[in-house]
């Protein structure tokens, strides 16, 4: 399924209409920083370092009209001398593992209150309003658990190769760890990432609408050098199934190609450390472009076979209701998508002036090559800047200065990769997959900033 290169005459969207977020869904906690102190009265705004930023040279270049630092009567908190300028900082951190600022205490994933709560969530989402570069931090990527998650005893745990293989092998954690190993950036995205847009549901906030999305640099072992020692047949052999050592009994198909190509990892490696158990520690599945749930944690098997398995995780979960009333299986690559971060739903312009737009775009096919944006809701585009490292399927980051005059604007951002893929818009969207979806949704966000400077979510028709 490919969409046409939209030209901006023709992607000219209508209005949109503001849809109100589901009563007792805002928690505001979750949706912003803010840095309370000395704000009393004020507008809270979307990262405290604004009212640095603004004073900047960049800022002022750009036309910043407000400055929000009282020039009058000097600020105190240049003038006068904190604790930190004049005592004794703190001894070295020697009790275990570093923790983030306590400033900062705020920046959590979080179960959606607008899904369904179980005894134990099963879904948390990354907060990725608050996140910078493509990075997420271990402590904050995304979790789903279909059964609860594990901390695995790595000493206990086997991995096994059988089916069309000469030798089936039974693996130790020991015995895989002294094998060459690769590291590789790769983003994660759950089938059901912005899932509740589907039923045009409002989530007030990008962690919400988005944030089954990590990014995280995996070490691990290619697949194809498992199944090489297994003896594995890669004529007869077409697929993989992957299975996972959790109550869920996790089962996915996996195509060879994409095996053999060596882009598959068994991983036990996340950003220079071992998994974290709720990511699948000591080894999980990396397929990279490839939805979440084929991502196998706790992986304990694969086996080689010669046609699809057709598990329940394939037959009825992950499955996409099409207009004729079919449902299409084994749609597993995340297609070209990006959103915007900053401004996003729940966040808080200060005042007129300048911003930096910044956002995220990813594909399962391959390298971003393009990232455009629009603040009138899809009349005019322009081109951001795309931030280094370019990787492949792995998030990119992408930013565009805008000088906001205080008018209600539309914020969207339009990704293409380097397959010619542009990332459609709702209506594109609707044409190819119709209405009763719930996976796959990688339309065009919008965010609508209105005169009060607060950003919602909204969904042009
Ligand atoms: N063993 C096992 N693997 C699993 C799952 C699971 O519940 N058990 N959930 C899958 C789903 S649906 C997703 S989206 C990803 C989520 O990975 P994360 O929790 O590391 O973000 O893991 C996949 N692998
Ligand atoms: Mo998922």
């Amino acid at each position: 399924m490919t969409f046409p290169h939209t030209s901006d005459a023709a992607s000219g969207a209508p209005h949109g209409r503001l849809r109100k977020a589901p009563e007792g869904f805002i928690d505001r906690a979750g949706i912003q920083t803010v840095f309370a102190e000395g704000r009393k009265g004020r507008r809270d705004f979307i990262r405290g370092a604004f009212a640095a930023a603004l004073a900047g040279t960049a800022a002022a270049q750009a036309g910043a009209q407000a400055n929000p630092v009282p020039a009058e009567g000097g600020d105190p908190n240049i003038l006068n001398l904190p604790p930190w300028s004049t005592g004794l900082g703190q001894p070295v951190v020697t009790d275990g593992y570093g923790k983030p600022s306590q400033y900062e205490t705020n920046v959590q994933r979080r179960p959606s209150p607008g899904l369904t709560q179980t005894t134990q969530a099963s879904v948390s989402f990354a907060p990725l309003q608050s996140l910078f570069g493509i990075v997420t931090p271990s402590g904050l990527h995304f979790e789903r658990h279909h059964q609860g998650w594990w901390d695995v005893d790595p000493s206990k745990h086997r991995f096994m190769i059988n089916g069309l293989v000469k030798s089936p092998r039974v693996f130790t954690m020991d015995e895989i760890m002294r094998l060459p190993s690769v590291s590789r950036f790769h983003f994660i995205e759950c089938g059901a990432n912005t899932g509740m847009e589907w039923g045009n549901v409002a989530v007030p906030t990008v962690q919400y609408s988005h944030g089954m999305l990590s990014c995280s640099e995996f070490t691990g072992v290619p697949l194809i050098t498992l199944l090489q020692m297994a003896g594995a047949d890669l004529k007869k052999g077409k697929f993989v199934l992957a299975e996972g050592a959790d109550g869920s009994s996790m089962t996915r198909t996996i195509p060879m190609e994409l095996v053999t190509s060596g882009q598959v990892l068994v991983a036990y490696g996340q950003n220079g450390e071992m998994l974290r158990p709720e990511n699948g520690y000591p080894l999980r599945l990396v397929v990279p472009g490839v939805q979440g749930v084929s991502w196998v944690k706790y992986l304990r098997r694969v086996e080689v076979g010669d046609e699809p398995w057709n598990t329940k995780d394939e037959s009825v979960h992950y499955i996409d209701l099409m207009p004729d009333g079919q449902h299409r299986q084994y749609s597993s690559i995340q297609e070209c998508k990006s959103v915007v971060t900053t401004p996003s739903g729940g966040q808080v312009l200060l005042d007129k002036g300048f911003y930096n737009v910044s956002g995220l775009a990813w594909s399962g096919r391959g390298k971003i090559k393009r990232v455009d944006v629009s603040v009138d809701g899809g009349r005019n585009w322009r081109t951001a800047r795309l931030e280094t490292p370019v990787l492949d399927k792995c998030l990119t980051r992408f930013n565009i200065d805008w000088v906001w005059d205080g008018k209600p604007a539309i914020v969207q951002s339009r990704a293409m990769d380097d397959t010619g893929f542009v990332q459609p818009n709702y209506r594109q969207l609707r044409a190819v997959r119709g209405t009763r979806s719930i996976y796959h949704n990688n339309a065009i966000q919008s965010w609508l900033v209105q005169e009060s400077g607060e950003v919602k979510n909204v969904q042009l028709s």
